[in-house]
């Protein structure tokens, strides 16, 4: 599936030095579609991958799920949980590292956020069927909102590409959003709610789909009752804010450090190195 595309450039206002991203580049979406993007929260791509794009991301997080598994479920928990979640993917395979400069997802995050961007993170959750329930509260991924805003917050955006490996259905278990939530800036969801609150929208998607939503849309991850259900969430924000601070220091030989030793700047900004002053 190709979207249709339109050109954007950006200066950065009295930055002397050479930037690290394309000045002009094009964006995978619409004006239109990022519009409403803005409005709703979320941007769904349907099958952005397909064949064996998809085949070797399915493998390579197969292949990790099998190396972590001991480390994620020496003490399972009896009766509900999220499912195993595996963290700083980008450092353990290059399948992964991949995903770094994916047009269809970065061109939009830096048409919504601005060229200055950086990685957040890339992390996976998988869930399983059976007696322990796997699903998620309701929940936002930028939890830094003061009340009352002081005049001058810094509002936190992040993207988060939620790249289902799997069919997204009742087995599975779908994904629960409330269109707009991400612009709700005086409330955050009540603690440990799993049904359904009002204007929830639930998506159904085929594997490979990608739905793009801001880090602070309210969302759920519904229960996986039926099948194995296998997703990715690889995250950008503006370079000033920084990495996600869960799962801990990413493997202290990992393969973004030794890509670090020797890449463009692009590539150096985007792993969280300059492009702030
Ligand atoms: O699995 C999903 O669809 C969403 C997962 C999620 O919200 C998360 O891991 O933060
Ligand atoms: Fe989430």
């Amino acid at each position: 599936m190709s979207a249709s595309r339109h050109t954007v450039s950006y200066t950065v206002l009295n930055r002397h030095e050479a930037l690290h991203y394309p000045p002009e580049f094009e964006v995978h979406a619409t004006p239109e579609e990022l519009e409403a993007f803005a409005a709703t929260g979320y941007l769904i791509r349907e099958r952005l991958f397909q064949g064996e794009a998809l085949t070797r991301l399915q493998d390579a997080l197969d292949r990790l799920e099998a190396a972590e598994w001991d480390r994620h479920r020496r003490n399972p928990p009896k009766d509900r949980s999220w499912g195993i979640i595996l963290r700083h993917l980008m450092d353990k395979d290059p399948v992964f590292l991949e995903l770094l400069k994916f047009p269809p997802v970065l061109s939009v995050c830096r048409a919504m956020m601005g060229p200055l961007l950086r990685l957040r993170g890339l992390s996976a959750r998988i869930s399983f069927p059976g007696a322990e329930r796997q699903e998620t509260n309701w929940h936002q991924h930028m939890r830094v909102i003061s009340n009352p805003l002081p005049p001058w917050f810094s509002q936190p955006h992040c993207i988060d590409a939620l790249i289902y490996l799997d069919d997204l259905d009742d087995d599975t278990g779908p994904i629960g959003i409330v269109p707009g939530s991400h612009a709700w800036l005086d409330r955050h969801p009540d603690h440990q709610v799993f049904a359904s609150i009002e204007g929830e929208q639930v998506i159904r998607v085929p594997a490979g789909s990608t739905v793009m939503v801001h880090g602070n849309l309210w969302h759920r991850g519904m229960p996986t009752l039926g099948k194995k259900r296998r997703m990715l969430i690889l995250s950008y924000t503006p370079t000033w804010l920084r990495k996600s601070p869960h799962g801990g220091s990413p493997p202290p030989d990992g393969l973004t450090q030794q890509v670090l030793e020797d890449c463009d700047e692009e590539t150096k900004e985007l792993l969280g190195i300059g492009g702030y002053s």
